[in-house]
Formats: C-alpha cells, structure tokens, sequence
C-alpha cells in the first residue's frame, strides 16, 4: 500500500514515474486528491526547499522535484476542479517589463504551484499594466515581481506605483531577482524581499495571510 511518506520522498527525489504511480495507487485506494496534494506533494516540496535554502541541493535538483510535482498535479488539478477545490491563495507573477530572464521565475512559481498557491504566471518582458490587469482579472492576493538585470529593477518600481495607483491598490507586492535588495524592496514600497525560491514560499504564505 502507498502512503504519503512514500509520496513526498518520490517528490523530493524527483522520481516522477514512481510519484506519478504513487498519486494514481492512492487515487485508486479512495483517497482524496486534496490529501494527495497537501499531505503527500506538498510536503514533498517544502523538504526539497528546505535543504536548497541550506545549500544541500541545487538548482537542477529543484528542478527535477518541480517536474516531478507537476506531472502529479497534472493528474490531479482535473479531479480537484470537478470537486470545486480551489487553491486558497491566487499569485500572480512575472519577469518585468524589459527583462527577458525566467530559470529564477519559473523556479519560484513551481515552488509557489508546490505550496499549493493558484499560480498565474504572465511569463517575461511583462509591463505594469499588465500586472495590474491580472491581479484584477484573478483577484490576486500576492503579485510577485522578479527581475534580473539592473537595468530592469527600476520596471520593479514602476509596476509597484501601478499597482499603489490602481483599485487594486491592497494586494501584496514580493520581489526577487539576483540584484534586488531588501533596501530596494523598502524603497520601492514593496511588501517584501526574498532572496530565494524556497524562502519565497514562507514569505508568499506570510504576505497572502496577511
Ligand atoms: Co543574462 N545576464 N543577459 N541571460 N544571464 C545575467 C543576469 C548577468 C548577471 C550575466 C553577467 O553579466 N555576469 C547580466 C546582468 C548584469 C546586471 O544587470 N548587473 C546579464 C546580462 C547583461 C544579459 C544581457 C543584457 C546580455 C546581452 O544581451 N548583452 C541579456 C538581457 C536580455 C534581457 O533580459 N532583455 C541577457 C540574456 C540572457 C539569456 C537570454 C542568454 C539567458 C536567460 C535565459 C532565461 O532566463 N530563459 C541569460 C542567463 C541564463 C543569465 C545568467 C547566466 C543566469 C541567470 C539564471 O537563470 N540564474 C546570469 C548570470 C548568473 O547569474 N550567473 C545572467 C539561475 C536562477 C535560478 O537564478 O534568476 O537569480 P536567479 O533566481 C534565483 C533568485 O534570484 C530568486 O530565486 C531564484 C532561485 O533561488 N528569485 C526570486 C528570482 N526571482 C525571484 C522572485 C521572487 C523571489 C525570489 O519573488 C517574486
């Protein structure tokens, strides 16, 4: 019999054929996919989180959990729609306006799809409007903003005013990219900073809870 414990550690390995079994051997055993997600996929992605932050794994192995992640929630995400289960935060999030760098952006937002947030990520090169329109459009509680150049930091900015000018003026703004700065985050007035994918997570669910 499969359990949970089973589950995450194929996660956290990244061994997809056998998470993927893992999901279809415990769906077929009568449990709820919603279980699946929080108590076997989730925890999956918080462990390989945890030991990136400390340096024991790296980008690739990340990579490879996310994978593994997203082929499983692909079995699932139809069966948690038809049962109404909504994700309970909703995070938009994309590369700003002029910037065209997106490993660290997709890595987050799979980090945040492992957390169990609803992800609407709007991709690269994305203008202030644009955030704005989507965080309306998908009643966003967190817009997260990743930039990777300096010379695209100050977009980080722009989209912050947009956002403080707009009707959705309330929702929380995170930032990110390898040269922001918790001192830009305060200038710039965004809500916060973090400085890697799997602390972006426990800042995402602090920001969203907020
Ligand atoms: Co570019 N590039 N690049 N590049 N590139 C850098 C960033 C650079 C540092 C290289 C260098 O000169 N040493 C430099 C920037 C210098 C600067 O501004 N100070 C640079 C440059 C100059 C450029 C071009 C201008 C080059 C040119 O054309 N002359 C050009 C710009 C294009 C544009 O964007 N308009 C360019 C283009 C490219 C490629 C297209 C070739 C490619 C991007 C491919 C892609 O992303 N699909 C590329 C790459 C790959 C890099 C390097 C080598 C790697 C970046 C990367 O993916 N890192 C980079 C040099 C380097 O870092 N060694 C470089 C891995 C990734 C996992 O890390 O994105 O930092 P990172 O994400 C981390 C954290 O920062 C954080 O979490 C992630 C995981 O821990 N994080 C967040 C990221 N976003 C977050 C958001 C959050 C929270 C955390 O909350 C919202």
């Amino acid at each position: 019999m499969s359990t949970f414990a089973d589950l995450s550690k194929a996660v956290e390995s990244g061994k997809r054929k056998d998470a993927k079994q893992i999901v279809e051997d415990l769906l077929a055993e009568g449990t709820a996919p919603l279980d699946i997600v929080e108590q076997g996929l989730v925890p999956g992605m918080s462990a390989i989180g945890e030991k990136f932050k400390k340096n024991e794994v790296f980008v690739p192995e990340m990579l490879i959990a996310a994978r593994a992640m997203k082929e499983c929630m692909g079995i699932l995400e139809p069966l948690l729609a038809d049962a109404g289960v909504k994700p309970e935060f909703t995070a938009v999030i994309g590369t700003v306006q002029g910037d065209l760098h997106d490993i660290g952006k997709n890595l987050v937002a799979m980090m945040l799809k492992g957390a169990n947030f609803g992800v609407v990520d709007l991709g690269t090169n994305v203008s202030p409007d644009q955030f704005v329109a989507a965080a309306r459009e998908h009643n966003a509680q967190l817009v997260c903003l990743s930039a990777l150049l300096t010379t695209t930091m100050p977009a980080m900015k722009t989209t912050v005013e947009a956002i403080r000018g707009s009707d959705v003026s309330a929702v929380r703004v995170m930032v990110g990219g390898a040269p922001v700065t918790q001192a830009y985050c305060e200038e710039i007035g965004a809500d916060g900073y973090s400085q890697d994918a799997a602390s972006a997570v426990d800042l995402a669910l602090e920001l969203a809870k907020s």
